[in-house]
């Protein structure tokens, strides 16, 4: 039987070894469609109930796997809701192929119906951004497209219209240049190396360094040992940026943990104190978290040229796989005798990781946020996948959770958008059905795309969702107040019976309200062999302080309160008692100051 358009891209498709297409359907697809439908024995199409979540659940697939993560949609409105996912995985670097359908090709460009003209809509999106022109058009631009994903880590975009799905190779007529076969379906490694003089380079300022920073982000998630043998090396912490989590395990005694709003005080004093700072596979956003310009001799290896330089000045920067780099880059770097700069960073992590004890370990009602988390945490199996939103939920789960084994942890990054924690986690779980997959996500981020919980209970999913449950857009709470100064305005959110909600999808549900039975109720949904929700009811007037607090926002946090911040006699009582509470757990030796002088 003569293929159809829609037969010669999915069977290219399956060529590529694409397995997995997440989408919806709908009639400007309908063509492809019919070629999922009779190559299903080999390629497996996950139904969704949101695009945005196709699209999120491709970045996921992409962020967990390396593979390429595709996603399909409708022409107009089916496309149009692809577009926030589509960003985040080419904000954080996902090699994505979005295929969307578009009307009748001698229609288009008429107002015809949902004939908006998604290649012009996704110009700023996709590098790769192509209208297939017929049958014999498809197979090069499959290639072309997913050429693009992989070797620029981005997206793709090919928009397909609804009669060229249908016709067959015959109804279009090959052109002479287009020669049959001339495109291929080889994935090329990017495993190049910078030249030797550079390293040499890179090599003298490491090794003339006396206080090092190793910083890594999720380019060094496959380089594990060797950033570790750098560390070892240079006798300096290993800062990771968030999306880097699961670079080193949280236990290993080089790591300070994040960096940033959500990280860790011995990070921020390491970056505020060294004279060296190797950065591998990060371009972390927030400038005023780098050495100050001038500070650091500031080494960048980055695969993406774009990168070097971006956030922070560079000395030397090494193009390249970072695994490949820093294998070249090892053998030159000297063993520093002075351990100093490191047992200082370990020494106040001790410090760091009591305070994260006695947060996690409250017995308030309403419970404490951390407390989810923290006991969470080493429940977890040494390779579990673990996804969080954007929220407060990122501060609890970036401190709380701490890496062990192959245990796998991302959220979206750059684009840090609400909506990604449930989609990301469907994701790992279709990706990997054996493994324990937990999302962390907030009440209002979990609303976004809460549909998808139907998805997870569709394929038997057993993912387990932890919604922290506190009737507030949480973050943006706490910006208005400590960074803006503002009583919070527009962040209230009402009350939605989460466990309830899952057991009307068919999923399991469980209430935690109070941190006596967290783990109980944790360890029993953990085990339970479908998809969970655990609603957690939290205090959303739990301060998700920075690791260290600046006078700044500390005046900023008065001037809310003075101005009439409603709930300022919680957040009072709440950093009072925390400050109280961590004096005492820490002997005193509590890094935070909040509000000098409130407290004693
Ligand atoms: C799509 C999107 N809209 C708005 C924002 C701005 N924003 C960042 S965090 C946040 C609040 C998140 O609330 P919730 O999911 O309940 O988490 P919480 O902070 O309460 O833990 C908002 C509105 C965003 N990041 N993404
Ligand atoms: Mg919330």
């Amino acid at each position: 039987m003569a293929k159809t358009g829609g037969d010669l891209l999915i069977e290219r498709l399956i060529e590529w070894g694409v397995d997995t297409i997440f989408g919806l359907p709908g009639d400007g697809i309908n063509g492809l469609f019919e070629s999922l439908r009779t190559h299903q024995d080999q390629i497996r199409f996950i139904q969704v109930r949101h695009e945005e979540a196709a699209a999120f659940m491709a970045a996921g697939y992409a962020k967990f796997t390396g593979k390429l993560g595709v996603c399909m949609a409708t022409s107009g409105c089916g496309g149009l809701h692809l577009l926030n996912g589509l960003y985040d995985a080419k904000y954080d670097g996902q090699p994505v192929l979005a295929i969307t359908g578009h009307t009748y090709h001698d229609i288009s460009g008429s107002m015809y119906q949902q004939d908006a003209d998604l290649t012009k809509v996704f110009l700023d999106l996709a590098p790769y951004n192509e209208r297939i022109m017929g049958p014999d058009h498809v197979v090069n631009a499959v290639d072309q497209a997913i050429r693009t994903a992989l070797g620029q880590s981005t997206v793709s975009h090919i928009s397909f219209p609804k009669d060229f799905q249908d016709w067959t190779v015959g109804d279009d007529t090959r052109t002479m240049p287009n020669v049959k076969g001339h495109t291929d379906v080889l994935r090329v490694s990017t495993a190049i190396s910078p030249v030797l003089d550079q390293l040499k380079r890179a090599a003298d300022l490491i090794n003339a360094g006396s206080k090092v920073v190793v910083f890594a982000g999720r380019g060094a998630l496959h380089a594990r040992d060797e950033v570790i043998q750098l560390a070892e090396a240079v006798g300096g912490p290993i800062i990771k940026a968030l999306l880097g989590k699961g670079v080193v395990p949280d236990d290993n005694p080089y790591t300070t943990g994040g960096l940033g709003l959500l990280g860790t005080a011995p990070s921020q004093d390491a970056m505020e104190e060294c004279d060296t700072l190797v950065m591998i596979g990060t371009h972390f956003p927030y400038l005023e978290y780098y050495p100050k310009p001038g500070q650091a001799k500031t080494i960048q290896i980055d695969l993406d040229p774009t990168h070097i330089g971006l956030r922070t000045p560079v000395d030397v920067g090494l193009i390249g796989d970072t695994k490949t780099v820093l294998q070249a880059l090892l053998p030159l770097i000297n063993h520093k005798e002075d351990r100093s700069f490191l047992e200082k960073a370990q020494e106040r992590m001790t410090f760091w990781r009591e305070l994260m004890t006695e947060r996690g370990t409250q017995t308030n009602i309403p419970m404490k946020p951390q407390v989810v988390p923290h006991v969470i945490s080493p429940l977890l199996n040494d390779d579990a996948i673990v996804t969080c939103d954007c929220g407060n939920n990122t501060t609890w789960a970036a401190r709380h959770i701490q890496m062990r084994g192959t245990m796998q942890f991302s959220t979206s990054g750059l684009l840090a958008t609400m909506g990604s924690g449930l989609p990301y986690a469907i994701a790992a779980s279709v990706a990997y059905p054996g493994r324990q997959v937990v999302a962390l996500v907030g009440d209002g981020g979990f609303t976004m795309l809460m549909g998808e919980m139907a998805t997870a209970v569709k394929y038997k999913l057993p993912i387990k969702v932890f919604i922290f449950h506190n009737n507030s857009y949480g973050q943006i709470k706490w910006e208005q107040i400590v960074l803006e100064g503002n009583p919070e305005f527009g962040v209230d959110i009402q009350s939605i019976d989460f466990a309830a909600y899952a057991q009307a999808c068919g999923a399991t549900g469980f209430t935690l309200d109070d941190p006596k039975n967290a783990d109980d109720v944790i360890r029993r949904a953990l085990a339970h062999d479908g998809p969970v929700i655990v609603d957690a009811i939290v205090d959303q007037n739990e301060p998700p302080m920075p690791g260290k607090i600046t006078t700044d926002q500390a005046i900023e946090l008065t001037k809310a309160l003075v101005r009439g911040e409603r709930d300022s006699g919680d957040i009072i009582k709440n950093i009072i008692g925390n400050q109280v509470r961590e004096a005492v757990a820490t002997t005193g030796r509590s890094l935070l100051t909040v509000l000098p002088g409130i407290g004693k």
